[in-house]
């Protein structure tokens, strides 16, 4: 039995030299330590001898079972160290590497020119509001001066959300100023409200013209309002955005709102006015539509035009970023072509 326990001692040692992993390490220590197997198998089995040779077989049997489990111990730590070891090796870290960027978003550049245009008017006294998309006839025409049939609905080619014709029907709004009226139904001068917001209009797409595009509302309502402050307020405006040099042009419109009715174009930023793509080889840009307000407005609303007077202008967004950095295609702005975009 003592020859027994020397081979199970030697053939232990030699299996626990080619293990290199704690799951093989474990599978090892149930067979040569483990309750069923190995060593105390060997140490039930002592009943069956002498006293003496229960006594020597005992102590030789205990030594090896010592010796193994503290080589167990030894070999669990290495292997435990070794793991340890590789794992930082393979998890290693090169500080010296450069970092990663991360990307960071921007803003459109239509969202930017809307900051920008707000800012100017907000120096210069005025609030921003916002209205819906979604507007009713009423807004959009008839309490702008303009009724079922009347020509001028013309100007404004309509994406209709209901096909019954009437003070109720709802339309994607043609412009930002149906908001004049809600404003003015909501709040007596003096007044000062820039409307900023998406329109829509029916319409083939050209160079210029989207069939989504934003407007920027003004208006002012108060006693002792001229044409001379609606002059002013976007020459200074336009002064502000292209610099002191740029040419504006101020002529007559007609919009059945507005009496009586301007047009604000801008010199051709890219041409300096000799003609090219950009200005319809014009030599000039409109970028809004303005006018005094109607009496009729006024009245339709409840304001006394005898006592109150007031100017309205809905500028065109695009067109500005257009002007200031030579795009002369506006569709660009929302075809979402990131080598655009990413300019801004
Ligand atoms: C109007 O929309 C009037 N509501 C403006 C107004 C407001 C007049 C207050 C009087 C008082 P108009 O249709 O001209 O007007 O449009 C105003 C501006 O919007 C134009 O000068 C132009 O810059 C821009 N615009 C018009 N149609 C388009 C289009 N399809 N695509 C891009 N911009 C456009």
């Amino acid at each position: 039995m003592l020859e027994q326990l020397e081979e199970l001692h030697t053939q232990a040692l030699n299996e626990l030299g080619k293990i290199d992993n704690i799951a093989e390490l474990e599978s090892w220590r149930v067979c040569y330590l483990g309750k069923k197997k190995g060593l105390p198998q060997i140490l039930r089995s002592l009943s069956t001898l002498s006293l003496e040779e229960r006594k020597r077989v005992g102590a030789k049997a205990n030594e090896i079972k010592k010796s193994l489990e503290l080589i167990l111990t030894e070999k669990k730590r290495g292997l435990e160290e070794a793991s340890v070891i590789s794992l930082v090796d393979r998890e290693k870290l090169d500080v010296t590497l450069p970092g990663r960027p991360i990307p960071t978003g921007r803003l459109h550049p239509i969202t930017q020119t809307l900051e920008e245009i707000c800012d100017v008017f907000k120096n210069m006294g005025f609030q921003v509001v916002e209205g819906p998309d979604v507007e009713w006839d009423y807004y959009n025409f008839e309490a702008l001066n303009i009724p079922q049939h009347h020509p001028a609905r013309d100007m404004f080619a309509t994406l209709w959300i209901d096909s019954e014709v009437g003070e109720k029907s709802r339309l994607l709004r043609t412009h930002t100023s149906p908001m004049q009226i809600r404003i003015m139904e909501q709040s007596r001068p003096p007044i000062r409200v820039i409307v900023p917001g998406r329109t829509y209009r029916y319409e083939a797409t050209d160079a210029t013209h989207e069939s989504m595009f934003y407007q920027v509302e003004g208006l002012a309502v108060d006693e002792n309002i001229t044409l001379a402050n609606l002059k002013s307020t976007l020459f200074e405006f336009c002064h502000y955005l292209f610099g002191e040099e740029t040419k504006v042009r101020f002529r007559c419109d007609y919009f059945p709102f507005v009496e009586p009715g301007v047009e604000v174009a801008i010199q051709c930023l890219s041409c300096h006015g000799t003609g090219c793509r950009l200005c319809a080889y014009t030599g000039w840009i409109e970028i809004l539509g303005a006018g005094m307000v109607h009496s009729d407005v006024l009245k339709r609303v409840g304001i006394d035009p005898e006592i109150y007077t007031g100017f309205a202008f809905g500028l065109g967004v695009e067109r500005i970023p257009m002007l200031r950095y030579g795009i002369d295609e506006i569709r660009l702005f929302y075809s979402n072509d990131l080598r655009f975009l990413k300019q801004f």
